[in-house]
């Protein structure tokens, strides 16, 4: 296969996940943000799914403060700036993550709308009062993807402590079959043509008020406490 035709493919994989973005209804794209319109429309920062304080004991309302409103609301402004004037303004964040991931000198563009998307997708993977037993048709894939529910706790967890430096852990689904990932920094598995079911934050500045050095025990209680399994269950294609 040529490079040429290989980009190709993978350009259309990386456009399916735009569907179930549309349907899943919380995908940040700046015509749909109130107050804005057509292409001159800017991303804004998407509503949390639940009050700041909601995630405490296992993420602390002084954690959330920073992250969704100081890192998060940083990415979302910096991408403003980077692209207003371009093609990608007015364009859905996907479109641009899409676009810039193979785009060598569109790094600062990459990096920041990525880190858009994952919180997004951070902030939906997890609820109050998640991490209930898994049923139905997801259960039934991670049971034959990973051997059993624990099993899938033990990688996700693993791959989680080995991210050397800052990055993302992710349930993905790959076919019939789910796969737990990590990525580097801003990294997306959209742009790899791959359908996120799940993520956690595993930079430092996700656990670091709560946990210190304990990004395990931090990991732990996403698993347990915080997960969203109906969310990743919505995501299944
Ligand atoms: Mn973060």
């Amino acid at each position: 296969m040529s490079a040429n035709i290989a980009r190709t493919c993978l350009r259309m994989l990386t456009l399916l996940p735009l569907v179930s973005l549309a349907i899943s209804g919380w995908a940040v794209e700046p015509s749909a943000m109130p107050g804005t319109s057509g292409a001159t429309a800017a991303f804004q920062l998407p509503p949390l799914p639940y009050a700041q304080d909601a995630l405490e004991p296992y993420v602390s309302a002084r954690t959330m403060s920073f992250h969704y409103g100081k890192h998060h609301q940083a990415y979302v402004d910096t991408l403003n700036k980077l692209i207003a004037g371009t093609p990608w303004a007015g364009q859905p964040l996907e479109k641009v993550v899409a676009e810039s991931a193979d785009a060598a000198d569109k790094a600062a563009v990459f990096n920041n709308a990525a880190q858009a998307w994952n919180h997004a997708f951070f902030w939906q993977s997890m609820k109050p009062g998640g991490g209930e037993k898994l049923a139905g048709r997801l259960l039934e894939l991670v049971e034959k993807s990973f051997g059993g529910f624990e099993a899938f706790k033990d990688a996700f967890t693993t791959a989680a402590v080995a991210q050397f430096g800052s990055g993302w852990v992710w349930l993905v689904q790959d076919g019939d079959r789910l796969k737990v990932v990590k990525t580097l920094n801003a990294d997306t598995p959209m742009a790899h043509g791959q359908n996120a079911l799940l993520t956690c934050d595993v930079w430092e500045h996700a656990y670091y008020l709560d946990y210190q050095n304990r990004r395990k025990d931090f990991v732990q209680a996403f698993l347990d406490h915080l997960v969203n399994w109906e969310f990743a269950a919505s995501r299944l294609k």
